[in-house]
Order: C-alpha cells, then sequence, then structure tokens
C-alpha cells in the first residue's frame, strides 16, 4: 500500500504540523484593543498543542482531489480547527465533563475563569465561521466556499457533533444500547473528521470521503476510550479514567477491550480501502489513517 519508511512518514507528519500551527497563529485575531483577555484565552485554547487531525485531513483531501493552491483551503483548515478547539473548551466546562487538564495544561476556564471560558468557546465557534467566510469570499468561485461552508456548519452543529454531544450528555450515567453508543460516535466525533475529508471532495466522491470520516472517526472514538483506560496522564495530556468517573458508556464497556482494539484496526482498514479504490490517491493520508491505530495519545 505505501512505500514511506516510518521516519518518511514521521517528518512529513512534523512538517504538516508545523505548518499547520502557522496557518492557526496567523488566523487568529489581531488589533484587538478593550476585548484582549477573549483573544488571549482563544490563543491559549487554540496554541495547546494537539495533533492538528482535522486540518491535517482536510489538507490531504483538498490534496487528494487535486487542489493545487493551498492558501485557498488554509481558512478552512483553521475554521475546524477552531471549531474543534471551542468544543473541547466547553466540553472540560464545570457543567460537561469538568476537567482540569487538556493538552498537557490547564484548561482556559482554570486559567481565565469559567466565564471566559464559556465566552472563548462561543469566540472560537463564531470566529471560525468568520474565517471560513472570508476565505470563501477570496476563492475563485465562491460557490465552492459556500458548499464547504454548508458541510462545515451541518457537521459541527445539530445534525453533527453538538447532536452527538447532546445525547452523550443526556445518557451519561444510564445504560445505553449499541444503537445509541453508535449513534454518538458518528455524531460527536465522525461528523468533524467527515466534514474535514469533504470539505475540499470532488462533487462525485463525496459519499465515499464521508464514508472514510465516519469510519476513522469510530476507529479514533474508540481508541479515544482505550487510551481513557490504558494510557497514562504524561502521555494523554489529561487526566485517565474519566470515562469511568463520569459513568459514561463506551465501547470498551459494552463490547469488551479485545472487540474495541479489531474495531479500531477493522474500521482503519476498512476506511483505506475505500480510498485505495478511489481514482485519485495520496499515500500519506493512507498511512495517516493506519498510523491512528496504534496512536498513544
Ligand atoms: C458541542 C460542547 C460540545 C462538545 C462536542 C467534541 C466533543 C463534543 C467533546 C470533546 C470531548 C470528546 C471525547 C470528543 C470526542 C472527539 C475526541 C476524541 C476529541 C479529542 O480530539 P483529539 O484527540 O484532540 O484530536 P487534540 O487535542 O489532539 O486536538
Amino acid at each position: 500500500m505505501t512505500s514511506m519508511t516510518q521516519e518518511q512518514f514521521q517528518d512529513a507528519l512534523n512538517a504538516r504540523v508545523s505548518t499547520i500551527e502557522k496557518v492557526l497563529v496567523s488566523a487568529l485575531p489581531k488589533n484587538i484593543t478593550k476585548q484582549k483577555t477573549i483573544a488571549d484565552a482563544m490563543e491559549y485554547s487554540l496554541m495547546a498543542g494537539g495533533k492538528r487531525l482535522r486540518p491535517m485531513l482536510m489538507l490531504e483531501a483538498y490534496r487528494l482531489f487535486g487542489g493545487s493552491d493551498e492558501a485557498e483551503i488554509e481558512p478552512f483548515m483553521a475554521a475546524i480547527e477552531m471549531i474543534h478547539t471551542y468544543s473541547l473548551v466547553h466540553d472540560d466546562l464545570p457543567a460537561m465533563d469538568n476537567d482540569e487538564y487538556r493538552r498537557g495544561r490547564k484548561n482556559t476556564h482554570i486559567v481565565y475563569g469559567e466565564d471566559m471560558g464559556i465566552l472563548a468557546g462561543d469566540a472560537l465557534l463564531n470566529y471560525a465561521y468568520e474565517t471560513a467566510v472570508e476565505g470563501a469570499l477570496k476563492l475563485k468561485d465562491p460557490a465552492n466556499g459556500l458548499k464547504a461552508l454548508q458541510i462545515l456548519s451541518r457537521k459541527a452543529g445539530v445534525y453533527g457533533m453538538v447532536g452527538g454531544q447532546v445525547v452523550d450528555v443526556e445518557l451519561t450515567g444510564k445504560p445505553i444500547s449499541e444503537e445509541q453508543l453508535d449513534f454518538i460516535y458518528r455524531y460527536k466525533t465522525s461528523a468533524l473528521l467527515e466534514a474535514s475529508l469533504m470539505a475540499g471532495a470532488a462533487e462525485e466522491e463525496i459519499a465515499q470521503i464521508e464514508c472514510v470520516g465516519r469510519l476513522v472517526g469510530l476507529a479514533f472514538q474508540i481508541q479515544d476510550d482505550i487510551l481513557d483506560l490504558t494510557s497514562t496522564a504524561e502521555e494523554l495530556g489529561k487526566p485517565i479514567g474519566s470515562d469511568l468517573r463520569n459513568e459514561k458508556t463506551t465501547y470498551v464497556s459494552l463490547y469488551g477491550m479485545r472487540e474495541a482494539e479489531e474495531a479500531v484496526e477493522e474500521y482503519s482498514k476498512e476506511a483505506v480501502e475505500i480510498l485505495e479504490n478511489l481514482s485519485e490517491e495520496n499515500e500519506f493520508l493512507d498511512q495517516l489513517i493506519v498510523s491512528l491505530i496504534h496512536r498513544k495519545k
């Protein structure tokens, strides 16, 4: 499938992370005066590290479908990472998971207070769309930008991540069925990964790439469940055991560890198989998905 060595892949991955970090820094709001606290809190949460998986998938899907002017996709890459970051900031608030640490440092609401934590999340969400709209208006064909915005907004909202979070919150502490768990994972986690891959996709292949996103998302969330039980706080950058503490049913608690590990591998391989059957190819993207099977954080 791939001719890249592990070392070449790691170098390519690091290069992409540093490109994405630059895109994010330059997308942050400038010339802020009286509302500086919120700009600082936005920067604190957005630039806290993280794997940058969603913008990376977006860039690679853009390349897969023949995109060559990366400046076109960069505002959308920044936007999806801002949406992802807002979801983490809000998810860690006392009213939700009440977590103190994420990405190896204190959460935004711990450093800036709960009020600013809420506002920083709101600001990131709004600024994501400001950034994406500006990007869309600069495209040769702004209609393509509008389509990307349609995908982004839908997958982040009621029919996507927020919808999944609602069901997750409502069912926390209750026994849940396989079907309910599948809904939560598809919406809460897969939806944003689907959007990442779909935003720069060719119209004819959008359903296939959406399916790749769904499978990668399921594998990613199941691996998240596994790591919450098997990793360490140092490695993860946040406390482990949070699912047990929050009485959350996970793939592991429902099906067992062995089945969970097999599912991560199975879903990831299915995703790569779909990619391999497309008319275009992106070796790095294939390898990125495979690398997530054994991710440690
Ligand atoms: C709408 C408030 C709100 C929340 C949405 C995304 C979410 C629901 C909650 C965050 C917590 C969580 C377990 C989300 C599932 C997706 C997931 C595993 C996120 C963590 O993503 P990573 O590992 O994080 O890519 P980094 O820090 O690497 O960017």
